[in-house]
């Protein structure tokens, strides 16, 4: 036996933990945690040692291309080869072209953290349509636009680590993110403190210091009032302010019209809580913030990260040690963002103006936005609606939208729609199902490609385990065959995509580091960080300082101080008492994936709502019956096992996301009954700086399913032994 290991990294999420690949014979046996990577230093979980290596040998993984037979959402399809399927979707796309113009194609992608963000970004525009749709309204993007509108774009990163105070917001890492989970553990043991802002008692929580149990989604006004204590109490490092921020007389005034005894009443956190917070925060050496997933797709979602990044400029706590970093690259070196953002890349700005949501949302949708990506429901209402233009052909990779975006009804009549949809991926989910082709994909044991992790920072390398099986193919490739593919058609009206090969934009990539992937066979490339460097180069925004009263924002006609707004769901519904909070994370699961496999499966078995003891009790349900959940603003009921506990307040249920189940039959795998997002609208709440939609927190109400429901619904289908999962 020929034993081989691959220093490589995990891309299951976007925490990348450097990886060891185990090889016998050729085979993956095993995936476990690299002590030596710099970022991760050995932490691991189990959706890593598992996810990859399950999909790599699923049995039921497509290694051809197909294309539909019988209906769509029929299931039926037939192997091609990748010459018919290249040649087929270039002529459909050509003739969409013709007919309804550049802009009506679409495409999907996760996010622009991965190369399938520059693959997906750059086929489009090279085929002369701007409608990129990412799913980043709902993950990070408030948090990410609060930092560009600032220029507080400064994360905890390792500095964790060093911290004496260490403030987590909307962040669960226990479920979502172990490289920090492991680092807040250590520093707590070695002395910092821990400030933990979350509705619900995490397990973060219960270590915590000081838990700030906010009703959710009323964090702005918490931050707002800590800000306020640290000003009336002189805790603001003045000489940071004066020096390096413009606004702070304003935010100052501005924090001073709400009191903390009136923040306290909004919030639910005692005023003693919210003082004693502000004051650790403001007083201890060295504070850092975490600002998690659990303050994004809220409708006041960027004013409540200002709220936050602005507790970081008034302390002073900005790259210095203990503190957040700014973030930065190493030197020469493109990542993938830069790339989707580099004017090199990018359609002329009249076609890039005609992109879906930007005359909405400016900052989010229009061509100086951070997220440069067009506005996912307004994208989806286009191809229902043809307004404000016809989308009838649609490019999906990476993303399971008919699972993970909320109002999948919509979805999924946009999708049946379409004159063509095509999709990429390594198993066939719900949204594949809907596909006139499924283009097979890579898995990351069969890839190669580096990143950049600025926290640590290094770059983070994925080093190719084996070699694809089958004819799949990684998202780079076929963006580079389906551009030749409408290129020979005359179907490009831009020639964006210069490389040959994913090698090619690897190097690209490296070009300017003087590195060489092949060298880079440890897995990583270490570079060393230097802090303070803003006292040079100032920070990225019109005035080179901090801007807690933001140019960009007034200058797009928002209000340029950040604000409280109450969640939509405070106001008074007697039919709808309860908030539904959603997309609480699970260490087995990630969004919709792994539901295909057996050992994931073990862990959870069917979405679960987290139910108050006392509230359980009060409607007579028991732990593990099943309760139906319906929004006020949603379409559906769904379906979720009651979980009963004191996590959660009595007015609050909690719940995951991402649920179908590869046994049940139809297209949609069980999705339309039992995940959460068809209870859950996608708007007409928005925030209105980065059209998050308020997906987080839902008015709801619950009850217990009844015996007929229970008879006549798919439940007992549910777990049964199937050739799908492996
Ligand atoms: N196992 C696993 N890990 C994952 C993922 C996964 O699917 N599975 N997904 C990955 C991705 S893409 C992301 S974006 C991250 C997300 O991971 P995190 O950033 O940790 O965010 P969540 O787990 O969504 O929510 C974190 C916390 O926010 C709280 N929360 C909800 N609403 C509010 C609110 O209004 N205010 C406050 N202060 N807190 C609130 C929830 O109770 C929860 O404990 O996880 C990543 N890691
Ligand atoms: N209600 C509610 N909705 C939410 C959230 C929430 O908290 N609440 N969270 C949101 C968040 S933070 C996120 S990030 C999204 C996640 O939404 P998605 O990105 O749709 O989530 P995944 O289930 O991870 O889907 C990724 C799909 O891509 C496939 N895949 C994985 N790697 C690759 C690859 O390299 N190439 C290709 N082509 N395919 C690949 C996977 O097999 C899977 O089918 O959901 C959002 N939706
Ligand atoms: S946290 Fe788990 S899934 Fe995410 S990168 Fe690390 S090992 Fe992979
Ligand atoms: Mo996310």
């Amino acid at each position: 036996m020929v034993k081989k290991v691959v220093a490589s990294t995990c891309r299951e999420c976007f925490v990348g933990c450097g990886s060891l690949i185990t090889l016998e014979d050729d085979k993956v046996v095993r995936i476990s945690g690299n002590p030596d990577h710099p970022h991760s230093r050995g932490a691991f979980c189990a959706k890593g040692m598992n996810g990859p290596l399950t999909q790599l040998y699923h049995p039921k993984r497509p290694l051809r291309p197909l294309r539909r037979k019988g209906m769509r959402g029929s299931g039926e399809f037939e192997e091609i080869s990748w010459e018919t399927a290249l040649q087929e979707i270039a002529d459909k796309l050509v003739r969409v072209k013709l007919e309804h113009g550049s802009t009506a194609l679409a495409g999907a992608v996760s996010n622009q953290y991965y190369d399938r963000g520059v693959a997906m970004s750059l086929l489009l525009r090279s085929f002369g349509s701007p409608n990129y749709m990412i799913n980043q309204d709902m993950c990070t993007g408030c948090r990410s636009t609060a930092a560009v509108v600032t220029g507080i774009t400064a994360e905890a990163g390792s500095e964790i680590r060093t911290a004496k105070c260490i403030m987590v917001v909307g962040r669960s890492p226990s479920e979502s993110n172990i490289v920090e989970w492991m680092d807040i553990k250590k520093a707590k043991a070695d002395g910092a403190k821990l400030i933990v802002v979350d509705p619900r008692r995490t397990q973060l929580a219960q270590m915590a210091d000081i838990w700030l149990q906010v009703k959710p989604g009323t964090d702005a006004a918490l931050a707002l009032a800590m800000l306020r204590t640290i000003f009336d109490r002189d805790l603001i490092d003045k000489r940071f302010l004066d020096a390096y921020c413009n606004g702070t007389e304003q935010l100052r005034e501005r924090v001073q019209r709400t009191s903390v005894e009136e923040a306290a009443e909004t919030t639910g956190v005692p005023t003693e809580s919210i003082e004693a917070a502000a004051e650790m925060f403001a007083t201890e050496e060295a504070s850092c913030l975490v600002l998690g997933h659990g303050i994004d797709a809220q409708a006041n979602g960027v004013y409540t990260a200002m709220s936050f990044q602005a507790l970081l400029a008034v302390t002073g706590n900005i790259d210095r040690q203990g503190s957040n970093r700014i973030y930065k690259a190493k030197s020469g070196f493109r990542d993938y963002v830069k790339i989707v953002k580099d004017p090199k890349f990018r359609m002329p700005a009249e076609r890039e103006g005609q992109i879906i949501g930007g005359d909405t949302f400016p900052l989010w949708s229009g061509p100086l936005s951070w997220g440069a990506a067009s506005h996912n429901p307004s994208v989806i209402d286009a191809i229902r609606t043809g307004h404000p233009y016809p989308v009838r052909a649609m490019y999906i990779s990476g993303v399971n939208i008919v699972c993970t975006y909320p109002g999948m009804q919509n979805t999924i009549e946009a999708l049946k729609s379409l004159d063509l949809l095509v999709v990429a991926s390594d198993h066939i989910t719900p949204t594949a199902e809907l596909a006139d082709y499924v283009l097979p994909k890579t898995t990351l044991l069969e890839e190669e490609g580096v990143f950049v992790e600025y926290g640590a920072p290094c770059l983070s390398v994925f080093n190719r385990a084996v070699n694809p099986r089958g004819e799949v193919r990684s998202d780079m490739e076929i963006a580079i065959a389906l551009y030749e593919a409408l290129r020979v058609r005359g179907g490009l009206d831009y020639e964006l995509i210069p490389w040959k090969t994913p090698r090619e934009f690897i190097d690209f990539q490296l070009q300017d580091t003087g590195l060489e992937f092949d060298a880079l066979n440890v897995g990583y490339h270490a570079y060393s960080y230097e802090y303070g460097t803003y006292r040079t180069t100032g920070f990225n925004t019109p005035s080179k300082r901090i801007e807690l009263w933001s140019r960009h924002l007034d200058e797009a006609g928002y209000d340029p101080l950040p604000d409280y707004k109450a969640p939509d769901y405070a106001a008074a519904d007697k039919d709808f008492q309860f908030v539904l909070m959603t997309g609480i994370r699970t260490m087995s699961l990630h969004h919709s994936r792994f539901r295909n496999h057996a050992w994931a499966r073990r862990g959870q078995k069917a979405p679960e709502l987290r139910i108050n003891t006392e509230l359980a009790k009060s409607m007579e349900i028991a732990n593990n019956d099943w309760v139906w959940v319906e929004t006020r603003n949603g379409a559906a009921r769904v379906y979720m096992q009651a979980k009963l506990g004191d996590d959660v307040a009595y007015n609050v249920v909690a719940t995951g996301m991402g649920w179908w189940f590869p046994e049940l039959r139809g297209y949609d795998h069980g999705a339309l009954n039992f995940n959460v997002e068809a209870a859950i609208p996608y708007g007409p709440v928005f925030d209105p700086i980065s059209g998050s939609p308020e997906s987080r927190n839902c008015a709801c109400r619950i009850g217990k399913v009844s015996e007929a429901e229970l008879a006549s619904g798919q439940f007992a289908e549910i777990g049964q032994k199937s050739e799908e999962i492996a």
